[in-house]
């Protein structure tokens, strides 16, 4: 009979296949081996570093469920793993991961024309190019229908758009060669996709300013997507896909991402709280662990990260059968990222002024993990999708 191991208390290990463990080994051993070395100066100095990608991207870890075009082709289950190992060291480094292979990759796969498909995913996939999903805007963040955005026809030039408007905490814009802008058309006021290329933007009609001084995601860059009449050829546009189902299927896979990487985090949280407890030592020299309060909090801990990882590898395996329904996703998003903070912050306790040093890391995932319960919609926002789900009857306005 083997001991309880608080690291996989449920044994979930157990449900993956061969393949996706040696996956999983893979991440781990780069995100320990490269990233956690450099996340300390990276937190501090708000720097991301742009070869990230093309090592994640020479190991196969960008846009990694993607078939052909130079991807892996891996399951489901396997790209969860593979956010849980990045976010294990840093939610920032997950977005940077995310945000290259949902958003962009992962639209460009799901709405692009067979062109587009092969100008940027085999780029995209080798980090070589960075691209970047511009839907918030300064006025609408929650609300993105009311998008102002627009895209309108050149007045003489042939199927090109001019899109002027703002977007607004956009992760790797400022260091984007191709950004996803949602805009709507002048003409019909509905909303479609745009692949707009830095290179082929005249000076002057596109800015993308880094957000600098943030108190989360400082491994990550953020930035503003910001456009005066820039000139997008129509071959550039989504083909077909119309309205808000276009972003929101990209977020469908980016959310049941952020679900497996707040486990990894937190995972992270609890060990380095299990040896601090274990080694600190107050009141009559008995260790931090030795109190009940202590235990507690361990207790709810381990317990909401082993059914967090359940219900993403269960939501995994509906996505990979193409059953996984977007509230599905909604609630494992809400609830792992809620659940993250939650206990995240409670372990933060544990090491009481330590805690305010950096160089204990859980005080950088407290900050992180407020971001990922905001971000990819906040969590009130997933309760009324999920209120709406279950009554019928929509509360958002
Ligand atoms: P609603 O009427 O509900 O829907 C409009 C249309 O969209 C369809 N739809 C979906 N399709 C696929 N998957 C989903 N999850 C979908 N949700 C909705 C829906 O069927 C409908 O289609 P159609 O064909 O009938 O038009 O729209 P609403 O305007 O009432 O929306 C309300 C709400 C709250 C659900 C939505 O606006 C929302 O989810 N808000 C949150 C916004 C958000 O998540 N923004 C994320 C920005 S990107 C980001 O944060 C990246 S962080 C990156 C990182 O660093 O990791
Ligand atoms: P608001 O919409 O103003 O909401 C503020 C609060 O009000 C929230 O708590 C919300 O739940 C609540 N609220 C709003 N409406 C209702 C309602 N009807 N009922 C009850 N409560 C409500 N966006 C992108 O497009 N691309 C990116 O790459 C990206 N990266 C990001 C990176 C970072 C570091 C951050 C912080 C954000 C990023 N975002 C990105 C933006 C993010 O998706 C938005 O911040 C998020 O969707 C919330 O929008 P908002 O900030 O405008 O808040």
């Amino acid at each position: 009979q083997a001991a309880f191991n608080f690291e996989d208390p449920l044994g979930s290990s157990k449900l993956f296949t061969e393949d996706e463990l040696a996956i999983q080994e893979t991440a781990r051993s780069y995100c320990q081996e490269q990233l956690l070395p450099r996340v300390l100066d990276a937190h501090r100095s708000e720097h991301y570093d742009k070869r990230i990608l093309e090592e994640m991207g020479e190991l196969g870890l960008l846009g990694a469920t993607i078939q052909g075009y130079e991807c892996a082709g891996v399951s489901q289950v396997a790209s969860g793993l593979i956010t849980r190992e990045v976010e294990r060291v840093d939610s920032g480094y997950r977005s940077g991961m995310s945000v290259q292979s949902s958003l962009i990759m992962g639209g460009i796969y799901e709405f692009g024309s067979e062109e587009q498909k092969q100008r940027y995913l085999p780029q995209l996939a080798k980090g070589k190019l960075v691209g970047c999903f511009g839907l918030t805007e300064p006025n609408h963040g929650s609300d993105p229908g009311s998008m102002e955005t627009i895209a309108k026809p050149h007045p003489s030039k042939k199927g090109v758009f001019l899109l002027s408007g703002s977007k607004t905490w956009i992760t790797n814009s400022p260091i984007s060669d191709v950004m996803m802008v949602w805009a709507k058309l002048q003409s019909t006021g509905k909303i479609r996709g745009f692949l707009v290329d830095r290179n082929r933007c005249p000076p002057g009609t596109l800015e993308t300013p880094a957000i600098k001084n943030k108190t989360g995601l400082r491994a990550s860059l953020t930035g503003m997507i910001q456009m005066d009449e820039c000139p997008v050829p129509e071959e550039n546009m989504f083909p077909t896909i119309e309205g808000l189902r276009g972003p929101f299927n990209c977020l469908n896979s980016a959310r049941y991402g952020i679900a497996w990487g707040t486990m990894g985090a937190l995972e992270d949280c609890i060990a380095r709280t299990r040896e601090y407890a274990l080694e600190r030592k107050q009141f009559k020299g008995n260790p931090l662990a030795k109190y009940q309060l202590v235990q507690k909090k361990l207790a709810d801990a381990v317990t909401d990260a082993a059914y967090g990882v359940l219900a993403a590898y269960q939501v995994g395996r509906l996505k990979e059968e193409g059953k996984a329904l977007p509230e599905m996703i909604s609630m494992i998003k809400r609830q792992n990222c809620d659940r993250a903070l939650i206990n995240s912050r409670a372990l933060q306790e544990i090491f009481g002024g330590n805690a305010v040093s950096d160089e204990y890391h859980i005080g950088r995932h407290v900050a992180n993990l407020f971001v990922t319960q905001t971000y990819e919609g906040q969590s009130d926002i997933h309760s009324l999708i999920l209120g709406r789900a279950i009554t019928g009857v929509q509360a958002f306005c």
